[in-house]
């Protein structure tokens, strides 16, 4: 049978259709359901990989405030920790930033994605909030009537058509919504040209602040978790595969990057996880078409270099669940209007901090030769001392580091 011949089943149609359960899709849902807006959450993982996936851990006040706002926040206030303080280590030495005191004062939540992930979806549900998971969303539809659609399959290759008067695209850089735009939708891309391999291990955290390496063999990093998990960061040769080390070199390595022969030994334990991330950045835009808004990573890809993802994220489904709110029940689309103004707004300074912090942790490579490589070297210790000397730069630094 041809896929045109495929039966779909055709579902009573909804307000608002929302494409993923990450972060942004599931304080969507969240505030929408609150509100008494009739939503559906389609999600193409099952629910026990949803609540599994570790990504994301450090959260800004900003996205504690929207969460407390929308009462959201009560696991994270249990189980959280707050964290301002981190540790830059170089072939010059070391030095600590508070900057939970600098800047704005503000500091980090260390919450994992993970579990933040799983208190947004036990709410949703127990507030009677209807969501399909295993069901991948294929296509939107007529995104620029009033009556879009979605044809999503299960895992048993079975389709059904969705009906929304609005398809809010929560379902990551991969995900449906993207791949639906019009094909004059610009996608601004950039590549840092840096890969990491990311790890979580099972070892409890070897500082108490967040590390940053800069060694003359590349980047190293290490964030807390929880008291048992912890994650690290090793710049990597961009093509060598994930498991290409094994575990002892891997903690070797890290060890050497980190400075553990002048600032202790790591604490090691199995890795549980490996990952392979290059170091690329994308906005969309504009993020509505019609009836279709972005949110989240869909809006907009950042390195992880500066932790903004899951903030961004958070920030933008409380801007589109405003907007939707007002348009559903007000007919004011004011807000809807504006959302991808607003949102590029926060997207571009998101990514210019995070061009920054990027920049400020590799020697970016040089493909034309040694001494470019050398100038850059030279360009990143000047950063680092002017982040060591200067309160001023310290005090920019701490404000945009939590800041979204
Ligand atoms: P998500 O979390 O990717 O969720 C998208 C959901 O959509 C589903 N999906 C589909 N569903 C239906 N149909 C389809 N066709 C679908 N395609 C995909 C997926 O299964 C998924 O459930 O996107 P969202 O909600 O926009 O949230 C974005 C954040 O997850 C992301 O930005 C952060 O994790 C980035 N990030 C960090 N952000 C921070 O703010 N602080 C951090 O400390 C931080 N650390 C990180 C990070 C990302 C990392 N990785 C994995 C790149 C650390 C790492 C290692």
């Amino acid at each position: 049978m041809t896929e045109s011949q495929t039966p779909r089943a055709l579902r009573a149609p909804v307000d608002v259709l929302v494409l993923g359960a990450g972060p942004a899709g599931l304080v969507l849902g969240n505030l929408l359901l609150t509100a008494g807006i009739d939503c559906v959450i389609l999600e193409r993982a099952s629910r026990t990989h949803l609540r599994a996936r570790a990504r994301a851990g450090f959260l800004a006040p900003n996205t504690v405030r929207i969460l407390d706002r929308h009462g959201l926040a009560d696991g994270l206030h249990r189980s959280g920790a707050r964290h301002g303080t981190c540790e830059f280590r170089t072939p010059e030495g070391r030095f600590r930033l508070d900057y939970g005191a600098l800047g704005s004062g503000g500091a980090h939540h260390v919450y994992p994605q993970q579990n933040l992930v799983t208190d947004l979806l036990e709410l949703y549900l127990r507030r009677g909030g209807r969501i399909r998971f295993d069901t991948e969303a294929l296509a939107v539809h007529d995104a620029d009537g009033t009556r879009p659609s979605v044809t999503t399959r299960d895992p048993d290759g079975r389709r059904a058509r969705w009906t929304a008067r609005y398809v809010a695209g929560c379902d990551g850089r991969h995900g449906a919504a993207r791949r639906s735009l019009p094909p004059d939708t610009a996608r601004h891309h950039l590549d840092h040209g840096v890969t990491w391999l990311g790890l979580l291990a099972e070892a409890p955290p070897s500082l108490d602040a967040v590390g940053y390496a800069l060694h003359d063999r590349g980047f190293a990093g290490h964030m807390a978790r929880t008291p048992q998990v912890t994650r690290y960061y090793l710049q990597w040769q961009r093509g060598t595969a994930a498991d290409a080390w094994s575990e002892q070199r891997i903690w070797d390595e890290l060890d050497l990057r980190m400075g553990a022969a002048d600032h202790g030994p790591l604490h090691r334990g199995p890795l549980l996880e490996r990952g392979l991330f290059d170091l690329t950045c994308d906005v969309i835009e504009p993020l509505r078409h019609g009836s279709l808004l972005l949110a989240g990573d869909a809006a907009s890809l950042l390195a992880p270099a500066a932790a903004k993802g899951a903030n961004l994220a958070v920030l933008e489904a409380e801007i589109l669940g405003g907007a939707l709110l007002d348009a559903l029940t007000r007919g004011d689309t004011t807000g809807l209007d504006a959302y991808s103004e607003r949102c590029l707004e926060h997207i571009w300074r998101a990514q210019e901090f995070t061009g920054w912090m990027t920049r400020l942790l590799h020697s970016a490579p040089a493909p034309d030769s040694g001494a470019g490589s050398f100038f850059q070297a030279g360009l990143r210790r000047s950063r680092i001392a002017s982040l060591r000397t200067s309160r001023v730069h310290q005090d920019w630094f701490a404000e945009n580091y939590v800041g979204v």
